[in-house]
């Protein structure tokens, strides 16, 4: 492909300007969205990546004469391209079914910190080097340009998503929100994990009671209330999902929240979330995975399990459930531990 030279570059790097946020934003939507909501921003963010990969070799001659300069603020803008493109590179990792580590970080982990900083450290290139919108760029030809480079990423990432069900590529049974599969129907190998740092608690079951409105409950008095079991699929953000049999009591059978807002769950670890009121009738207090009680490190003695939400919301170690007059979304957006 012919490159024509670039004047300034101006246009290369409004359009980059506008990706790289909107590629973070989307990720995030894609990332925590659990429901069928996140197919859009999750397409979109795959587009948004390959049109960064289509508008590359126009950047490459901006860097090479940027670079060219010798300023001081290169290091900064060195590292950003450094980000980006580790970031692109984990991205497509990802998106291919990649399993391994990379060092003592997953590949989503990576993907997502890279970007965060990215973000950052774009923000403090922009300032050093500005670019203007000028009258010029919102004529025809920069429309025709943007649809253009938009058609191109867009095909590419079809082709990307399609070549690997064609190919069997295990990047190709991921789940609409882009986790892999883990371990389904199979409770002892599905992945432990914690939001930051949480350890796994060992609870004391003849011990341990759940308060539930203020009133403690214990394991046995919990079992005498009617059980379902129900098919629920516990989605990491981390990106793997894992399906399994759950069996527990319905919330709104153990408590009713009357006019309150909120529903405020804790863990033993100080862990917690709060969910909209209306959403009791579609949480569980679960005791039980695959007909067996739930073993440490998945929640032991009692766990959410709140089916279309990621697996951040059900909370392991369960010890108190309350109604609250708060509204669920008065909380930070992800858990701080
Ligand atoms: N108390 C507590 N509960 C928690 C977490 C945590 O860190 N602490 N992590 C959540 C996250 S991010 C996920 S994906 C699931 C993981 O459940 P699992 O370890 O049973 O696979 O638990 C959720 N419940
Ligand atoms: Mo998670």
């Amino acid at each position: 492909m012919k490159v024509p030279k670039p004047k300034n570059g101006r246009r290369t790097n409004l359009a980059l300007l506008a990706l790289l946020p909107l590629a973070v934003f989307t990720g995030l939507f894609a990332n925590t969205i659990g429901t069928a909501w996140s197919i859009p921003p999750a397409a979109v963010h795959g587009t948004v990546a390959l049109a960064v990969l289509v508008l590359s070799p126009w950047k490459s001659a901006i860097v090479r004469r940027g670079l060219a300069k010798r300023r001081k603020s290169s290091v900064v803008s060195l590292v950003l391209l450094l980000l980006v493109l580790t970031t692109l590179g984990t991205g497509l990792l990802h998106a291919t079914g990649f399993h391994g580590k990379l060092g003592p970080l997953t590949v989503m982990q990576v993907h997502i910190g890279g970007a965060l900083i990215a973000l950052v450290l774009a923000y403090v290139h922009y300032r050093s080097h500005p670019v203007r919108l000028h009258k010029v760029d919102l004529g025809r030809r920069t429309f025709l340009r943007t649809t253009g480079v938009s058609a191109v990423a867009a095909a590419a990432w079809l082709s990307v998503e399609g070549g690997l069900d064609l190919l069997g590529l295990s990047g190709g049974e991921r789940r609409f929100t882009g986790s892999h599969e883990r371990s389904s129907f199979d409770p002892t190998h599905m992945p432990v994990t914690s939001w930051l740092d949480d350890k796994v608690q060992h609870i004391d079951a003849a011990a341990w009671r759940v308060a539930i409105a203020g009133r403690p409950h214990s394991l046995e008095e919990l079992s005498l209330h009617p059980q379902d079991d129900l098919t629920a699929v516990l989605d990491c953000t981390s990106a793997w999902y894992s399906e399994q049999v759950w069996t527990g009591v319905r919330l709104d059978r153990l408590l009713d929240v009357g006019d309150h807002r909120s529903i405020s769950v804790t863990s033993a670890t100080g862990y917690g979330r709060r969910f909209p009121a209306h959403d009791l009738k579609n949480m569980w207090l679960v005791t039980h995975v695959g007909g067996e009680p739930l073993s440490a490190g998945h929640g032991f003695p009692a766990r959410i399990v709140a089916p279309g939400r990621r697996g951040f919301w059900w909370v392991k170690w369960v010890v108190a459930i309350d109604p609250s007059s708060v509204p669920w979304w008065l909380q930070l957006p992800f858990p701080a531990t």
